[in-house]
């Protein structure tokens, strides 16, 4: 059946970005351009790039912020390892005239109802209209994983790929 094997292999995802093996340390060249962290387990644990900066500031999906047709499952892949107290921002423009098809995020209760984009049990943590300006913040303070997911269009937005789910771990200072 291939959805068990999706499930097995987020699972698996999730291990991985819990362990921040190897594909871990790419998110650290972004906030430190002098260090040049590859595939080297010396680096292990991972240490956050700065200690005396508490937590960062992610903006979800990058320059692209948080809008349909990108997918987030393989933007959280590339951006792990995501910290405790770290703040993900989350970006999109309010619902007008021009934008007929705005976003919002809620959180998923499971790894089950975020496979199948089940918003029934889900948790609206932003309305459309939250995501403008300095965008819609959210800051991951508990030791779970967060299953993230855009609630617009019965839950299509998510099956498209507007979801994403973080496993913040303890930084090593
Ligand atoms: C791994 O990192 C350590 C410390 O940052 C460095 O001294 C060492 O040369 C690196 N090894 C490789 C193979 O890059
Ligand atoms: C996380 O942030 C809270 C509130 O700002 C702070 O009290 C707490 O010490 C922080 N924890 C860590 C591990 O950084
Ligand atoms: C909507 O688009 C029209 C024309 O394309 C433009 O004149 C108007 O300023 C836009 N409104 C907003 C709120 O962006
Ligand atoms: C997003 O990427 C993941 C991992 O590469 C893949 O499993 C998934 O099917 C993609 N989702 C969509 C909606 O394309
Ligand atoms: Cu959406």
């Amino acid at each position: 059946m291939a959805f068990k094997h999706t499930q097995l292999f987020l699972l698996l995802l999730s291990i991985a970005s819990m362990l921040a093996l190897g594909l871990g340390n790419r998110g650290f060249e972004k906030s430190t351009k002098n260090c040049n962290f590859g595939f080297n387990y010396t680096n292990w644990p991972p240490r956050h790039p700065n200690p005396t900066q508490s937590s960062r500031r992610i903006i979800v999906g990058g320059a692209t912020n948080w809008r349909f047709g990108f997918n987030y499952t393989e933007w959280a892949r590339k951006s792990a390892p995501f910290f405790f107290n770290d703040t993900l921002v989350f970006k999109f423009d309010p619902p007008s005239d021009n934008n007929t098809h705005p976003h919002s995020v809620y959180l998923l209760p499971n790894l089950w109802s975020f496979l199948r984009c089940d918003l029934r049990w889900a948790k609206q943590v932003a309305k459309t209209t939250q995501g403008g300006g300095e965008g819609f913040e959210f800051v991951l303070n508990k030791w779970k994983p967060y299953y993230f997911a855009c609630g617009e269009s019965n839950g299509f937005h998510c099956q498209s790929g507007m979801k994403f789910f973080v496993m913040p771990f303890f930084r090593w200072y």
